[in-house]
């Protein structure tokens, strides 16, 4: 609350906060943990963090022209990333022309008139990129994609690319779908919880009122991180009066505090036992049925378990057998089992590897398809999950294109689009000209940033459709627009009259979302109106599509889009009863659509980082006063930090070791490939880590982050690891 009414005012606040996640209200711009089906909570249903959110976006502040006359490009770059979200609310389109030192306002035509000749007369239509943040509604993802189809290119790629990739990637291989199988009722029936490489205290805090009610019920729970995260450890259920007192219930029956990336050694090792188990207790452990009808590859899997040493799995885990062993009490006599997780596992090399191997236990236990069982990728922003139902995708399927084809009378580029990574490639060696950012903050989310902020200086042409300032609008193409957009908290009125939008959280459930504040300026465009616009501005009148239709009444987009993608048929109807409908889901409904119509046994090797003396595996992570790049504040509560984000988390004895004391300032250094980055005067912080294992914030430590160096197969970064080396800072004694 001290937050909100700093941002917005009490009045404001009361009135904002009382409509999040409402079934009439607007849907939280934090992260996409679903809401109940039934009763939601008379006091609020929202968490800290969607208040902060919340508040962030109906600020009452403004970054104005005038603000923008003050401030120069080169000035706001010497700013923090704190400083800049805190200008408040951008309200008129600014144009930073060839060679200029500040933005200045533009009209709105004028800006498109400029975006469209200079995508008009690049060489080919994939000299241009199109990104597109997790916050996007569906209405204005579709029609983005559609434009950007029309206009001739799929290089379409997303936050997804930097975030749950692995897991979309990992799951459809095996499984058949690139979702979670699970919804919040089966959190009522299972009887032990998995929570691997999250911390949902601080990204998912509603998540854990569904542990806490789990827990009461008696199903078990077992934490899997290098870090002990309160809000496993100790919870406080802000939304019972009673929450508030005392110390909590410790949500976690186990902590597991594997080393970064050891994932795969120690489920390795749990399903390794798990055999064991069953071959002293025949019939009593696994789901011998389900393995022999429903999958394929188990000889091959159980073989490689059996080759595979302890020593292996307990050395790359950090896991002693005897750790193990308690979790395989938990889960021997188990069948209902949820495995939830984020972006521990999905940011390494070997990301899709881990996916796989912890479907691998889902699938010994027959715990896919079955009530209160299954896998729960725990998603990022509040609609990335309906942003690539709705065709964000560089790399689409085949038969997403025909029905696209089909319902527009037209036939869409095949070529297979850049994904994230490959854009800031491309943008690096001068083969794409334009960059179109539909929110987010490409720079600072994306990898290597000196490289990337290399890539996007290369482009004709920046643009950025925000509501925030941020550090992307800063590093720059030779010409850059800012394009302010309506929020998540806003009315929405086109020329049929006032809209709402739809969104799809983590669970596959799309409903509405409908602000009713007053926009922060008259001048703003709807995310929905204003790729309309560009389009017509770009393609002109004559094409397969009325984009002033389309924007004129969300309803029609709704009509395009339950023609065009399976589940949304009667969209209109549906999305309009309290609560929205289920996306169907076949895995979830016992049926896996892969190529053989079994779910799949993986192999996966143990990763090995093979750390040289002095070198760390080094995680960037949230802390609890951020949403990814937009800094609430410079505290991180839960793990005791506070006034500043330039800390580096190490094992005492490893500071010991390497002569470090707490508050001493250090340099990190990452050497891939021969190229050296460093990301100066970090304070040490002794922290409950694994030896040889560091943390870091997120973006800060983003320059240490190679590009080059993704995940198989997903080719999302690996933010969590890193290969560093610490150095006394210049100026610090140690
Ligand atoms: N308040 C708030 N909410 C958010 C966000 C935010 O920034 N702020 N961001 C949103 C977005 S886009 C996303 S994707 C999610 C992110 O949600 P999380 O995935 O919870 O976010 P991270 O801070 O990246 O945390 C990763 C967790 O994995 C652990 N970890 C790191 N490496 C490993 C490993 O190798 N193995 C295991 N087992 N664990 C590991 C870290 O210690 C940490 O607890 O949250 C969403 N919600
Ligand atoms: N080192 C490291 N890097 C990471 C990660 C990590 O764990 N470690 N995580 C990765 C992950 S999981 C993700 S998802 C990405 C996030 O990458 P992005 O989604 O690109 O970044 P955000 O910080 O969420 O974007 C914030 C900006 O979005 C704009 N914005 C906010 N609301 C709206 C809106 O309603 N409409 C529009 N048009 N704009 C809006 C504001 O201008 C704000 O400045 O970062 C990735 N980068
Ligand atoms: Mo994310």
């Amino acid at each position: 609350m001290r937050h909100a009414f700093g941002e917005m005012g009490v009045r404001r606040s009361l009135h904002v906060l009382a409509r999040v996640n409402r079934k009439d209200g607007f849907d939280c711009p934090g992260c996409a943990w679903p809401d109940p089906d039934g009763r939601r909570s008379r006091m609020a249903e929202y968490c800290e963090n969607g208040a902060k959110a919340v508040a962030e976006e109906a600020t009452k502040k403004r970054a104005t022209p005038e603000f923008f006359a003050e401030w120069s490009v080169e000035a706001l770059s010497r700013q923090s990333d704190h400083w800049l979200g805190k200008q408040g609310r951008l309200t008129h389109p600014m144009v930073l022309r060839r060679g200029a030192k500040h933005y200045a306002p533009i009209a709105w035509e004028e800006a498109f008139g400029l975006i469209a000749s200079r995508l008009k007369s690049l060489e080919t239509p994939d000299e241009a990129v199109f990104y597109t943040s997790g916050r996007t509604s569906n209405e204005a993802a579709f029609l983005f994609q559609l434009f950007v189809r029309l206009y001739g290119t799929n290089n379409l790629p997303d936050c997804s690319n930097l975030c749950h990739e692995s897991s979309g990637r990992g799951l459809k291989e095996v499984i058949g779908v690139g979702k979670g199988t699970v919804t919040l009722r089966d959190f009522e029936e299972a009887e032990v919880i998995l929570v691997v490489g999250q911390n949902p205290g601080t990204n998912h805090p509603r998540m854990l009122t569904t542990l806490q009610r789990a827990k009461r019920r008696g199903a078990k729970i077992l934490h899997v991180n290098p870090l002990p995260e309160t809000g496993l450890k100790r919870f406080r259920n802000p939304q019972e009066v009673f929450g508030w007192l005392g110390k909590g219930t410790q949500l976690a029956d186990l902590f597991l505090q594997v080393r970064i990336n050891g994932d795969v050694a120690l489920f390795k090792g749990l399903m390794k036992m798990l055999l064991e188990e069953e071959t002293r207790r025949p019939g009593e452990v696994l789901d011998l049925a389900f393995i022999r009808e429903r999958t394929e590859g188990f000889e091959a899997f159980a073989g490689d378990l059996r080759r595979t040493s302890w020593e292996e799995l307990v050395e790359a885990s950090g896991i002693g057998r005897e750790q193990m062993s308690h979790a395989v009490d938990l889960l021997a006599p188990a069948r209902r089992i949820i495995l939830c997780w984020a972006m521990g596992l999905t940011q390494h090399r070997n990301a899709v590897a881990n996916v796989q191997t912890m479907v691998n236990l889902l699938l010994l236990k027959g715990a896919i398809g079955r009530p209160g069982a299954g896998a729960c990728p725990v998603r990022g922003h509040s609609n990335v999950q309906g942003d690539r139902t709705m065709g964000i995708w560089a790399k689409p399927s085949d038969a997403f294109l025909d029905r696209l084809a089909a319902a527009f009378g037209w036939s869409p580029p095949r070529r297979p689009g850049l994904d994230a990574v490959e854009a800031i490639e491309a943008m690096h060696e001068g083969r794409v000209k334009v960059f179109f950012g539909l929110g987010g903050n490409f720079l600072s989310a994306s990898p290597d940033t000196e490289y990337t902020a290399e890539a996007l200086r290369a482009c004709d042409l920046t643009v950025h459709v925000s509501t925030k300032l941020n550090r992307g609008h800063l590093v720059t193409g030779a010409e850059a627009l800012i394009l302010p957009c309506l929020g998540r908290t806003e009315r929405d009125a086109q020329a049929s009259g006032p809209q709402f939008v739809t969104v799809e959280n983590s669970m596959g459930i799309v409903h509405p979302s409908r602000g009713d504040l007053e926009p922060a300026s008259g001048h703003l465009l709807s995310e929905p109106a204003l790729i309309a616009r560009l389009a017509r501005a770009v393609l002109g009148d004559a094409g397969p599509v009325d984009w002033e239709a389309l924007a004129a009444d969300y309803d029609r987009i709704r009509d395009r889009i339950a023609e065009v993608i399976p589940g949304f048929e009667d969209f209109n109807r549906r999305v309009r009863e309290p609560g929205g409908f289920y996306l169907p889901n076949a895995a979830r409904e016992g049926r896996f659509e892969t190529d053989s119509g079994r779910a799949k046994f993986t192999v996966h090797d143990t990763p090995r980082h093979g750390l040289e003396d002095g070198e760390y595996l080094m995680m960037t992570i949230r802390s609890h006063d951020q949403f990814n790049t937009t800094i609430y504040g410079l505290d991180d509560r839960y793990r005791g930090v506070r006034g500043g984000r330039r800390v580096v988390f190490v094992h005492p004895e490893d500071a010991r070791v390497a002569g470090y004391r707490a508050g001493d300032r250090v340099d990190l250094v990452s050497t891939y490939a021969g190229k050296r980055r460093v990301a100066e005067a970090f304070t040490v912080v002794p922290f409950s880590i694994p030896r040889g294992c560091i943390a870091t914030y997120f973006p800060e430590a983003n320059v240490l982050v190679p590009v080059h160096e993704t995940a198989h197969k997903s080719n999302t970064p690996v933010y969590k690891s890193v290969v560093v080396t610490m150095r006394p800072a210049a100026g610090a004694s140690a």
